[in-house]
């Protein structure tokens, strides 16, 4: 495979951009060789500068649950953009999106738009601050709650494919309100809470864990965490951006029945555009600026493009059999590589929610990072270049996860698993 136009884009923007790239699991740091850089989409598929073709297992992350280039997506947002860009007024279609979003989402009596993830988390804790009065947040090792610096400590995805799971220039008196708890053990996470027993003001979950591979939570585990919340005043935030109208039309929330006070989502809900919400119980969201006085702003949130591509997004996954159809094709995959691999004489352990997994190579179940960490690296870097070889495009670490969209037909899961079996 040829990839001298990617090569040379990413050789001069390595003197432009840090790393030549604007997100650092992208720079393929983890398993070696130039990031084949994409100029289009159709479907399930995508082709690079140099006229390549993948199967897109990517999908921008998550948000491409309809596949690239859906027809109807693309005349929203074309009949967005003769509208205009960008306001900074409010407008009627961030209203049918707040309405969408809380027909769907049960816990989400009202929601805040914003521009990513990121900004969701950030401000989600920001809010389970102020409306608690205390300062400490929760959050589970191997956990990835965007970028923000009350979060990144010991935080999965990115900076764990990089051995950076914390970062230099996050205060340490701020990071040292941040306590981590292992992911799936109660034990641990209720420790935390007698040592700092009045000063909890939220714990954040991802409900599955979904930056460190896929990591479901263990039975119990979720209901403990809120049993916990609610027995020490402290708010329970899902975090739902990997999650959240991906795994059912609801989220993780709808399937687990456990229902937290805040919920973060973005990715699916922009349909490929930038965005971001928060959103729960109607007397927090009322303390949120300009309804209180908890501060949080944006210039472009709500933005027309993404409200549009969101809501026509959501719209088409409301539709009947979407959810069942992902399954199905999810199951058929899981399914195959595990079978294959074990034709092969190779332990491997594929885990699913719904349309979003993971591919371990071990035979044992994966409840936890240090369970993630001692799976095979090295033979999954190999098995990673090789599917590549094969034109199947899997996200360039061990611990992201991998995703289908409605576009990932039985030829295209036929055509995935053959690549498996080539690359064995
Ligand atoms: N790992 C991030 C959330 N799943 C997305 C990829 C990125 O960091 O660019």
């Amino acid at each position: 495979m040829r990839l001298d136009q990617s090569e040379a884009i990413f050789s001069r923007a390595q003197s432009l951009i840090p790393g030549g790239v604007n997100s650092p699991v992208r720079a393929y740091s983890s398993v070696g060789g130039t990031p084949p850089h994409l100029k289009n989409g159709q479907g399930p598929l995508v082709w690079d500068e140099d006229g390549n073709e993948y199967v897109d297992m990517v999908l921008s992350y998550g948000p491409l649950i309809l596949g690239h280039g859906n027809e109807e997506v693309k005349e929203a947002l074309h009949s967005a953009v003769e509208s205009g860009t960008t306001f900074g007024a409010p407008t009627r279609g961030e209203l049918t999106i707040a309405e969408l979003i809380c027909e769907r989402v049960a816990p989400v009596e009202m929601v805040r738009l914003v521009n990513s993830g990121t900004e969701a988390t950030l401000s989600a804790a920001r809010l389970a601050r102020a409306a608690t009065g205390r300062n400490r947040i929760i959050k589970f090792n191997g956990c990835y709650h965007g970028h923000g610096d009350s979060f990144l400590v010991r935080a999965g995805s990115g900076g764990l494919t990089l051995g950076a799971p914390d970062s230099p220039g996050v205060p340490k008196s701020l990071a040292e309100l941040t306590l981590v708890a292992e992911y799936n053990d109660l034990e641990d996470t209720s420790s935390l809470f007698k040592a700092h027993p009045d000063d909890i003001a939220a714990i954040i979950v991802e409900p599955v864990a979904g930056n460190m591979g896929l990591v479901p939570p263990v039975p119990g585990f979720l209901q403990g965490l809120r049993d916990l919340c609610d027995s020490h005043g402290t708010l329970l935030i899902f975090d739902e951006v990997m999650t959240g109208f991906r795994v059912a039309a609801g989220g993780y929330q709808e399937i687990c029945k456990i229902t937290p006070d805040l919920i973060c989502m973005g990715k699916v809900i922009g349909g490929g555009l930038p965005i971001g919400a928060y959103g729960g119980r109607r007397d927090l969201m009322n303390q949120i600026s300009p309804a209180g006085d908890v501060y949080q702003a944006g210039t472009l949130s709500g933005n027309p493009l993404a409200v549009a591509a969101g809501t026509k997004t959501l719209e088409i996954l409301g539709r009947p059999g979407v959810y069942e159809a992902l399954e199905e094709s999810a199951q058929r995959l899981a399914v195959g590589i595990e079978k294959t691999f074990a034709r092969h004489g190779r332990p491997a352990r594929v885990q699913r929610q719904g349309s979003m997994m993971c591919l371990y190579l071990t035979d044992a179940p994966v409840h936890n990072l240090d369970e993630v960490s001692a799976t095979d690296r090295d033979s999954w870097i190999g098995f990673f270049r090789s599917m590549l070889e094969h034109g199947i495009l899997l996200p360039p670490s061990p611990y992201e996860a991998w995703f289908l969209s409605t576009e990932h037909d039985d030829a295209t899961v036929t055509r995935i698993l053959e690549a498996v079996d080539r690359s064995l």
